[in-house]
């Protein structure tokens, strides 16, 4: 493919959540395919300072950082909830990111050939076509949650008035059928659906058939019909995923000593447990879990980001010192490619479901907010590769029944089955003539303004 010598794409990043690491991670793909394309990766200083300080400036040589304002007037005091950075940053929307692709345009001296967002920002229609240029959208999460936001009105009107016990099914979309209401994120049925952040989702769905195109660090055989049904409604769809099987980092730090513990430890043994960027169960759910790892007499690593919260497992942590380990943060592709682990106890944000997949280890689910009802359920109903805590937390008895079921029973078995011929599939789908492989050639075709090369 011949990739002309002029072209500028900017990346909009989302500041929160595992949502600019994902876009980074693209865009250096894509600088990669097309190094005489400049890049400028737009995003708050704060989130630029974490995702550029994981990376060598080795590899981003053509990626320039720029700053947006993240909306939190001066001297603000924050109330300790944690949507209130996230509402500060949407009404600061899209004023800041208008004024940093200025600051690009200035500062390289090239005009914007492409505009690449995060899809939650529907306002890259407009953008794109008032500059003339394509505006790709990048999903950081699965083809099933993208297909609840495109279909949101319709989900409206079907469940009205029988959403209250949360069993209907959705049925009515194609390839949701084992998605009940209760599954679905707030802001669709159920929840504030006037809240800032469900009113950007909401006009996300109803945008996106605008898009020149839709990535998503997916792989189309893991629900066909679902991106078959993608397909039909938008202009072009490209699943270009798994990102961490498709182009893997180079190197992982592991400050914490998790691969030598767990090189002494046997095959398929050990619970790993994290719960992403984000969150840290309550109290009651912390405790009852640790009894439940402590009874069982399993051997865990858990990757516990909140620290204050650790006096809540003091006892705990003293009787176990021995049966498990506990860090601030793991190198988790690692962690997850280990033979020792032999399962994965998450809140099921879709890059941990991915890459537990991609390395074929079963997972119990506990899933707290977004599309993590949406992931557990395809993960236990659909992919039969694990399994959520019955009654939807924590509890002691719960939390056993689920490590019984993945460590002693028959269908622990069927999960580990299951699992490495999805696993096989992602790796196909990212190999030379894979799904994902084809699809991400179509995308650099876009970015680089020559679809028709
Ligand atoms: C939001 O998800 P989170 O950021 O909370 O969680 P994940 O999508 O699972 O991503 C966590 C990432 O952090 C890495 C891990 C994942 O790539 O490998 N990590 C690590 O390297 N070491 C650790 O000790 C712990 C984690 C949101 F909450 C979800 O609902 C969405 O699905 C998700 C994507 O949009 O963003």
């Amino acid at each position: 493919m011949q990739v002309p010598n002029e072209g500028h794409v900017a990346a909009l990043a989302f500041p929160f959540g595992t949502h600019a690491t994902p876009l980074l991670t693209l865009v250096r793909r894509l600088s990669a395919s097309a190094p005489n394309l400049k890049f400028s990766f737009i995003n708050t200083s704060k989130s630029n300072q974490k995702v550029f300080s994981k990376i060598k400036p080795n590899d981003y040589q053509n990626i320039k950082p720029f700053n947006v304002d993240d909306g939190v007037p001066e001297g603000h005091v924050f109330s300790g909830d944690p949507l209130e950075a996230v509402e500060l940053f949407l009404r600061a929307m899209p004023e800041n990111f208008k004024n940093g692709l200025e600051g690009a345009v200035a500062e390289t001296g090239a005009k914007i050939t492409c505009l690449l967002t995060d899809a939650f920002f529907w306002f890259g229609a407009d953008m794109g076509a008032e500059m003339g240029v394509p505006w790709v959208a990048f999903w950081t999460a699965a083809p099933c949650s993208i297909s609840v936001h495109m279909y949101t009105d319709v989900v409206r009107n079907t469940l009205k008035g029988k959403e209250e016990n949360g069993d209907e099914t959705l049925d009515f979309i194609p390839g949701m059928s084992a998605i009940r209401a209760k599954d679905l994120p707030a802001g669709i049925v159920h929840g504030k659906l006037e809240a800032p952040f469900n009113i950007m989702v909401h006009k996300m769905g109803q945008t996106l058939p605008r898009a020149t195109a839709l990535a998503i660090n997916s792989f189309e055989e893991i629900n066909p019909t679902i991106t078959n049904d993608l397909k039909s409604k938008l202009k072009m769809v490209l699943n270009i995923g798994p990102f961490d099987l498709a182009w893997p980092p180079k190197s992982f730090s592991d400050e914490s000593g998790c691969i030598p513990w767990l090189d002494n430890h046997d095959k398929a043994s050990v619970a790993y447990l994290s719960f992403g960027s984000l969150l840290t169960p309550q109290p009651n759910e912390l405790i009852a879990l640790a009894e439940a790892l402590e009874t069982q007499r399993v051997p865990f690593l858990w990757s516990f980001r909140d620290s204050s919260k650790l006096q809540l497992l003091e006892g705990f942590l003293e009787r176990t010192s021995t049966l498990g380990k506990v860090v601030p943060w793991t190198p988790q592709l690692q962690v997850l490619e280990h033979p020792s682990v032999g399962v994965f106890i998450t809140h099921a944000g879709w890059n941990s479901v991915s890459e537990s997949i991609a390395r074929g280890v079963p997972m119990i689910c506990r899933p707290f907010f977004a599309d993590q009802g949406l992931n557990s359920r395809l993960v236990e109903e659909v992919w039969k590769i694990g399994v959520s805590v019955e009654g939807g937390n924590f509890t002691k008895s719960a939390t056993t029944k689920a490590l019984e079921l993945v460590f002693s029973s028959g269908k622990g078995g069927e999960m580990r089955e299951n699992i490495g011929n999805l696993k096989q599939k992602a790796k196909i789908a990212v190999g030379s003539d894979g799904s994902s492989t084809k699809n991400f050639t179509s995308l650099v075709k876009v970015v680089a303004g020559c679809e028709n090369a």
